[in-house]
């Protein structure tokens, strides 16, 4: 229900690009072998990345759209070695106990074919380490919490817009989850309310990089009309 008294957005005319329908389709056709070509890049070059572009990836991560508008992200961008190197060494502790002890078997043969392990080499390799931290709720200037709404959709859509980003402007990232993650607020000395909610190092591939050999579904196998 609106009350007269709630304060309502000014609203200002559409800024909308309108293409022919041809124009349409080739630019629909084209982003999708842009974003076709993007890989998850494991091994990543030592090669420094001018941070401006970081930057951007970010600031475009930040036109996501998000519950009532509330932007409810932090991007913490790592490139001190010594941070990146207590962020590895912590990480991996972490991915050491899931591989060795946590993980539950079916979770692991999933794992298999990607041959991943506890080793994080791309934390410490690629040049950033750009961490999102999702908002659990907001803080009010006295303190006081403040409810925030779709947080995990919001951080979500705004890591895919920071991959697409990434991989648009030339650089490869990799979204990392090492479980439980609350190490990396400690390290990055996060206020309370914000919560790691996935690693991203970004960078150039290593020269000999390799992927694994594998296709993505046709779209019959996952879109659906009705
Ligand atoms: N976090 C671990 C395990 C892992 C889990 C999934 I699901 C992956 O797609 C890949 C890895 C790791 O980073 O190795």
């Amino acid at each position: 229900m609106q009350f007269s008294s709630d304060p309502v957005y000014p609203t200002r005319p559409l800024d909308f690009a309108r293409h022919d329908e041809r124009e349409m389709r080739r630019r629909a056709r084209a982003w999708f072998e842009e974003m076709d070509r993007r890989r998850s890049v494991r091994s990543f070059s030592t090669e420094s990345v001018p941070p401006v572009l970081i930057a951007e990836a970010v600031r475009t991560a930040g036109t996501a759209p998000s519950g009532a508008h509330q932007q409810p992200w932090t991007f913490v961008v790592v490139a001190d070695p010594g941070l990146k190197a207590q962020i590895r060494t912590a990480a991996e502790a972490e991915e050491r106990d899931f591989y060795e002890h946590r993980a539950p078997a079916a979770w692991l043969t999933a794992l298999a074919p990607l041959g991943t392990d506890a080793v994080k080499a791309h934390i410490t390799d690629a040049p950033f380490v750009v961490v999102l931290f999702r908002h659990r709720h907001g803080l009010e200037p006295d303190g006081s919490t403040r409810t925030y709404y779709y947080t995990r959709e919001s951080c979500g859509i705004a890591a895919g817009l920071f991959i697409a980003a990434v991989h648009h402007m030339g650089l490869a990232t990799l979204p990392h989850t090492p479980s439980p993650m609350g190490f990396l607020a400690e390290i990055l000395d996060r206020p309370a309310n914000e919560q790691a909610f996935l690693l991203l190092p970004v960078g150039y591939p290593a020269p000999d990089a390799e992927v694994p050999d594998i296709a993505r579904k046709p779209l019959g196998d996952f879109c659906v009309w009705r």
